[in-house]
């Protein structure tokens, strides 16, 4: 009987640490509050807000979200983030045949499987390397729903369909060959 008892009464306490736990944390919608960076890289990196922050953080102006179809989908006053390539390079690529350079890759993935590519070169030697941004703060605050990290192209003609929100990881690959 005492067992039980002791039982119970520690199953409601871990019941009530743990839901009060939850109320402690950060108020992040998806609950993804880190960036895995892994795959062809030296150092592969859990990224946060707090490393970010001690990493190149730029803040840019007013910025809007625009899609393919012309249609403004998002504006930003301002925004806060590290350039992807910054943060490739301190992952540090691990490229041992520099003659297959061009075959190199980052693909972002995100929550909902909404996943897009940069190729190693157009971010090293193209415009998309000077406008790639791992975003994690807006207007002055946490990125909500997209976040709380997402990752665009501030000088791509049209940046909606390389927006990726809620970004869970970025993996470094090399293409494979199709088999004929
Ligand atoms: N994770 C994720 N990111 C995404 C999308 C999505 O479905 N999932 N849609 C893209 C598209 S097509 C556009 S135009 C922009 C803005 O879309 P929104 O209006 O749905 O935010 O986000 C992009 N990023
Ligand atoms: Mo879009």
């Amino acid at each position: 009987m005492r067992n039980i008892r002791n039982t119970f009464s520690f199953l409601l306490m871990l019941t009530v640490l743990l839901a009060f736990g939850n109320l402690n944390a950060e108020p992040l919608q998806t609950g993804l509050n880190e960036v895995k960076v892994f795959g062809l890289v030296e150092h592969p990196l859990t990224l946060t807000v707090e490393s970010l922050r001690r990493m190149k953080a730029v803040e840019k102006g007013a910025t809007a979200i625009v899609c393919d179809s012309g249609e403004t989908r998002q504006t930003m006053k301002s925004f806060k983030g590290v350039l992807l390539r910054d943060v490739l390079d301190s992952a540090k690529v691990l490229m041992p045949n520099p003659r297959q350079c061009g075959e190199y890759y980052a693909l972002v993935r995100s929550a909902d499987d909404y996943n897009v590519i940069f190729t190693i070169n157009e971010l090293r030697y193209g415009v998309a390397g000077d406008g790639a941004w791992l975003v994690f703060e807006e207007d002055g605050k946490p990125v909500e729903e997209s976040g709380p990290f997402m990752i665009f192209c501030d000088n791509d003609k049209s940046n909606g369909p390389r927006h990726v929100k809620m970004v869970k990881s970025i993996e470094v690959l090399k293409v494979n060959p199709a088999v004929p």
